[in-house]
């Protein structure tokens, strides 16, 4: 069985946010138990047991039968393996949901972080007063291209991949702003995702799991 690790506290925005999500969504789609681990943030984040876990000292990560695998995406694409729910059995369909999840996560999600980083972070700091525009629109520009992508479909690819979970997950990032609320094709699919009875579950369990540690 898969055990999660993810962290035993984090601050309140953070809660519905926080990577293990779309752990959680993942397997919860698969159909699959697991068990969680929780690390406290600060110096046991650093210490040599949850480095050999994580190498930068961040969640979540997973362990099961000897592997013990780092990063979201590996993961997902991991868990999506076990099951056809996530990933297309023939080729092209499976290499096309693979594509997305990199997309989601190489494309869009670095500049999505960089606004959320500085609106949770950094808000009301001087320096970014110039800064965050040149964000905002690089992060407008992406999602202007996600909603011509999705002009007419349910999904980036015919049926829900693990493409579409991570798409949506990195959009939901965004949720203080408004901003994916603008495009009429993107917020009816984030919101087709994410009513998914898998994502209820998994968005349950992380809210459950952070007030029992808290
Ligand atoms: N690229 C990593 C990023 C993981 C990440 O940023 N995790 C955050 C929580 S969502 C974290 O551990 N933050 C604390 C830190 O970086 O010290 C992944 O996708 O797994």
């Amino acid at each position: 069985m898969i055990t999660l690790t993810t962290y035993e506290w984090v601050p309140d925005f953070a809660v519905p946010l926080m990577r293990a999500f779309r752990v959680r969504w993942a397997l919860e789609e698969a159909g699959l138990p697991y068990k969680v681990r929780t690390v406290a943030l600060g110096p046991e984040q650093r210490s040599p047991e949850h480095l050999a876990r994580q190498p930068f000292g961040q969640a979540p990560a997973i362990e099961e039968d000897g592997l013990v695998l780092f990063e979201s995406g590996a993961i997902a694409l991991y868990v999506a393996e076990k099951s056809e729910r996530l990933l297309p059995r023939d080729r092209i369909g499976r290499e096309r949901a693979t594509a997305w999840v990199f997309a989601a996560l190489n494309s869009i999600e670095i500049w999505i972080q960089q606004l959320a980083s500085l609106d949770f972070f950094h808000a009301n700091e001087e320096w970014t007063k110039n800064f965050r525009p040149g964000i905002e629109k690089q992060v407008r520009e992406r999602l202007d291209q996600l909603e011509k992508v999705l002009d007419g479909k349910d999904y980036l690819e015919g049926e829900f991949t693990v493409g579409d979970l991570m798409m949506t997950d990195v959009l939901r990032i965004l949720d203080h702003t408004g901003i994916v609320d603008a495009y009429s094709q993107l917020s009816a699919y984030k919101q087709r995702c994410q009513v998914r009875p898998a994502f209820q579950r998994a968005m349950q369990a992380q809210r459950e799991g952070f007030k029992k540690a808290a």
